[in-house]
């Protein structure tokens, strides 16, 4: 079957199928999770009454104590955003030079924050079922000016943290986890934000866990964090004195009472993704083409996304032309991670990006494509999109 530029292959079938599937509202790949406006209305009106807005305030001492609490860890601090708190977790351990380890199939906040701190990227494959850095890639990339590891737990799913964890020992390396994705995951009941020197959250709008804009970084010992502290913070230990080249990466509290509030409903959150994502695994198990995830022993998931590979030979339709197709449905979803880091006009000239490095993260990102899911999208529309999906096979096929 051919599809144009413009819109849907206008035959019978696809009218009929736009009829019977196109949704009448846009459904996008993700909604963020909005506590009720009464009890942040109330929260506002406390930040009104004290007039204390950043630097530490009550809801940010909160955020952050209940955040140890509910993630099972010692140590959190709470950052702007994700990509500064990769930022300064890289300053926290002194990495500032050299080369640093990483997967090129993430977001381009885990490769930019190693430019920012002068460090080159060397990009390991991944592997082809979890989507996260091989570890089988690492040790033939280390070199005398290798400095670090900077794993993803993509999509949620743990990266093999005891086969990091023995190579980094083996050659005195550190290890940084980018778990924008995996709030709340669990391996062998451990948190996996335990794993590594340090590790980073992302609670970007677009999370599972959202405080509009937010990170942190969860530390090991009280040391770090307050190392951690003193750097997101200017430097500042007291008043008048700075202990080195901080930046300002502080959470308001504006962000720490829409963390707190949404910590209240997180669980819930969880469970309708959870539920939602059974319906998804169900309705696609059966078409061919179409590869899913499936949870992995031992591991408590937080069903922050949904992602797909789509076999063109098998499926009938490239990942491109079923991304475009679904749009004309009023389904928008996302190819993350599409393009590859490694294939950024600013790191592809890097020996470790070429193509022949990566044969998996250069198929994974042609095939991959994340669905919608969020916690108030309806089932109803979880069916229609795997109904879609599998209406788009039979016509490829006749
Ligand atoms: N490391 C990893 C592995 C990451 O995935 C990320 C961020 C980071 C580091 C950096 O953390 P932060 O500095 O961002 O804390 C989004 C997010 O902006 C980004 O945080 C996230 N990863 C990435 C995977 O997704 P975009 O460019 O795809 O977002 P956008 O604006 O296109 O939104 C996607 C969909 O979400 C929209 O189509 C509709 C919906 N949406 C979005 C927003 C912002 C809403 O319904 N409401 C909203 O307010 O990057």
């Amino acid at each position: 079957m051919k599809t144009r530029n413009t819109g849907p292959p206008e035959t019978d079938w696809m009218n009929d199928l736009l009829r019977r599937y196109r949704l009448a509202e846009p459904v996008w790949v993700t909604r963020p999770t909005m506590p009720p406006l009464e009890k942040y209305t109330e929260q506002l009106q406390t930040i009104w009454d004290v007039r204390w807005l950043t630097n530490n305030g009550q809801f940010h001492q909160e955020f952050e104590r209940r955040l140890a609490a509910h993630l099972d860890v010692e140590y959190v601090s709470l950052f702007c955003n994700g990509t500064i708190a990769l930022l300064v977790a890289l300053q926290a351990l002194r990495i500032n030079e050299g080369e640093v380890i990483t997967t090129p199939f993430t977001f381009p906040a885990t490769t930019h924050v190693l430019h920012w701190n002068r460090i080159r990227p060397v990009f390991c494959d991944i592997d082809p079922v979890d989507f996260n850095l091989d570890p089988n890639g690492i040790e033939r990339l280390i070199g005398p000016d290798t400095k670090a590891i900077i794993p993803v737990h993509v999509f949620g799913t743990p990266c093999k943290i005891d086969a990091i964890q023995a190579i980094a020992d083996r050659y005195g390396l550190e290890v940084i986890y980018d778990a924008a994705h995996a709030f709340g995951v669990r391996h062998n009941n451990r948190p996996i934000v335990r794993a590594g020197d340090l590790s980073v959250l992302s609670f970007h709008a677009t999370k599972l866990f959202s405080s509009i804009e937010g990170g942190a970084i969860i530390s090991r010992t009280a040391a770090q964090k307050q190392r951690v502290d003193f750097l997101k913070n200017f430097g500042f230990s007291d008043e008048e004195t700075v202990i080195g080249p901080g930046i300002n990466g502080k959470m308001n509290e504006f962000q720490a009472a829409f963390g707190l509030l949404s910590l209240d409903t997180i669980d819930e959150e969880i469970a309708s993704r959870r539920r939602l994502t059974d319906v998804y695994r169900k309705g696609l198990r059966g078409v061919p083409g179409v590869g899913i995830q499936s949870d992995v022993p031992g591991v408590l998931h937080n069903y922050g996304y949904f992602p797909v590979l789509i076999d063109q030979e098998v499926y009938g339709m490239s990942r491109d032309e079923l991304y475009t197709l679904l749009k004309e449905f009023n389904i928008f979803t996302r190819k993350y991670f599409y393009p590859l880091c490694s294939q950024f006009s600013c790191y592809a000239t890097l020996p470790s990006a070429s193509a022949a490095n990566l044969p998996v993260a250069e198929r994974v990102t042609k095939q991959i494509l994340c669905l919608p899911l969020y916690g108030t999208l309806k089932e109803a529309t979880v069916q229609a999109v795997c109904g879609l999906f599998a209406e788009f096979h039979a016509g490829t096929r006749r």
